[in-house]
C-alpha cells in the first residue's frame, strides 16, 4: 500500500446511526430531471448509484410540498409515486455498500406562481420579494412576490417536514438532511434581511431561529435524532440571503440544534455557495466548537485542504459538489492522486443521460 491509498479521508465513521465508510461526502446537487409529477427520473438509480463510494450522499434537494417548490423538474417526496421512485435508488446505493440521505426542501420566496398549484403566489415569512432568479418553463426569470405566512399555518409546514422525513424513511433513505442553507424557507426565517415578522416567529435572534428548532425537533422525534442533519450557510449570498449579524444569529442556531441532542450532523457551507470562500468574515471554529455532534465542511476543498480539516479534529466529513458531477467515482480519484476531470455547465440542470449518467470513471 503506498500512502497515496491512506490518510484521514479513507477512515470509516459514524454520524449518528449512519456508518459511513470514508470522510468524502457527495453534497447535494440540484439537476432538474424530474419526470412527470415531479418523481425523480429512472436516470438517477444510476447517477446515484455510479457515486456510492462516497462515504455518503446528500441527494438533491426535494421538495417537502407541492408549495415548497421553486423550479422546473425538482423532485418531491410526499406523493406514493415518488417514495416509489426514490426506493430504487436508495436500494441501487445500498446494494454498492454505499449510505444516502434525502436533503429535504421548501424554497418559500424563492419560487415562481407557474411552479405553483393553482399559481399561487410563493410563502415566505414576510411579503418581501426576493432578488433572485429561478428556472422555469421559460427559462430563467425573477421570483414572484411572495405572501407572508399566517402564524396558525407554520405548524402545518412543520408537520410537512415531519411527514416528508417519514416518507424518505419508508423510501429506504439512511437518514435526512433538513435544507436550512441558501436563502431558502427556514433560512428566510433566520435571517433580518428576509424576517420581518413581529410574531414569535420574528424579531429577536431566538424567535427568527424558532422555525429551524421547531421543524429539526419535529423531524428528529419523526425518524431519530440520529438520522437527522442539517444544513446552514453562515454568509451566503445566495438567493438574495442576508442577515446583519449572522455570527451570533448561526452560533445560536447551532446552540439550539446542539441540545437537541444526538443529531446525526450539521453540514456547513463555507463562504458563498459555489463560490469564494471569504466573501464576509466568520469563525467557523466557534460555530463548530457549539456542536457536539458530528460535522460535515463544504465548498472548495482540495484533497489536502480536506485531509487537513479532517486530521485536526474540525470536521467529520468534507462534501464535495461540484466535482461529484463530473466525477463518479471521486473517492477512488482522490485516493489515487488522479486528476479530476471538468463538469459541462450546459449540462447541468435539465436535460437526460449527458452530462448525468455518461461521465466516465477512471476506476471501471
Ligand atoms: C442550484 C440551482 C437550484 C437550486 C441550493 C437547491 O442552492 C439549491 C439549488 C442550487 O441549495
Amino acid at each position: 500500500m503506498t500512502s497515496s491509498t491512506d490518510g484521514p479521508l479513507f477512515t470509516p465513521t459514524r454520524l449518528g446511526a449512519i456508518e459511513v465508510r470514508n470522510r468524502i461526502a457527495m453534497a447535494p446537487l440540484t439537476r432538474n430531471r424530474a419526470i412527470e409529477g415531479r418523481v425523480p427520473n429512472p436516470l438517477a438509480i444510476e447517477y446515484y448509484q455510479q457515486r456510492a463510494s462516497a462515504g455518503l450522499i446528500i441527494a438533491e434537494a426535494t421538495q417537502i410540498s407541492p408549495m415548497g417548490q421553486g423550479y422546473l423538474d425538482t423532485p418531491g417526496i410526499y406523493s406514493q409515486a415518488q417514495i416509489d421512485a426514490w426506493r430504487s435508488v436508495t436500494a441501487a446505493v445500498h446494494a454498492r455498500g454505499g449510505r444516502i440521505v434525502l436533503q429535504l426542501w421548501h424554497v418559500g420566496r424563492i419560487s415562481h406562481t407557474s411552479l405553483l398549484p393553482d399559481g399561487q403566489a410563493p410563502v415566505a415569512p414576510s411579503a418581501l420579494p426576493a432578488k433572485a432568479k429561478t428556472f422555469t418553463a421559460k427559462g430563467f426569470e425573477d421570483v414572484s412576490a411572495p405572501r407572508a405566512l399566517a402564524l396558525d399555518e407554520i405548524p402545518g409546514i412543520i408537520q410537512d417536514y415531519r411527514q416528508a422525513a417519514r416518507n424518505a424513511i419508508t423510501a429506504g433513505f439512511d437518514g435526512v438532511e433538513v435544507h436550512a442553507a441558501n436563502g431558502y424557507l427556514i433560512d428566510q426565517f433566520l435571517r433580518d434581511g428576509s424576517n420581518q415578522r413581529t410574531d414569535a416567529y420574528g424579531g429577536s435572534i431566538e424567535n427568527r431561529t424558532r422555525l429551524l428548532d421547531e421543524v429539526v425537533r419535529a423531524v428528529a422525534a419523526e425518524i431519530g435524532a440520529d438520522r437527522t442533519g442539517v444544513r446552514l450557510s453562515p454568509v451566503t449570498p445566495a438567493n438574495d440571503a442576508h442577515d446583519s449579524e449572522p455570527q451570533p444569529l448561526f452560533e445560536r442556531a447551532v446552540e439550539r440544534l446542539d441540545a437537541i441532542g444526538g443529531l446525526a450532523f450539521i453540514h456547513v457551507i463555507e463562504g458563498a455557495t459555489g463560490g469564494p470562500r471569504d466573501n464576509i468574515a466568520f469563525d467557523y471554529a466557534t460555530l463548530r466548537a457549539k456542536f457536539r455532534g458530528p460535522w460535515i465542511a463544504n465548498n472548495g476543498y482540495a484533497k489536502d485542504t480536506a485531509a487537513d480539516a479532517i486530521a485536526s479534529g474540525y470536521a467529520d466529513m468534507i462534501a464535495f459538489g461540484r466535482a461529484y458531477i463530473a466525477n463518479p467515482d471521486l473517492v477512488e480519484r482522490l485516493r489515487l492522486g488522479v486528476a479530476l476531470s471538468d463538469l459541462d455547465p450546459n449540462t447541468l440542470y435539465g436535460g437526460g443521460s449527458h452530462g448525468y449518467t455518461d461521465y466516465p470513471s477512471v476506476s471501471g
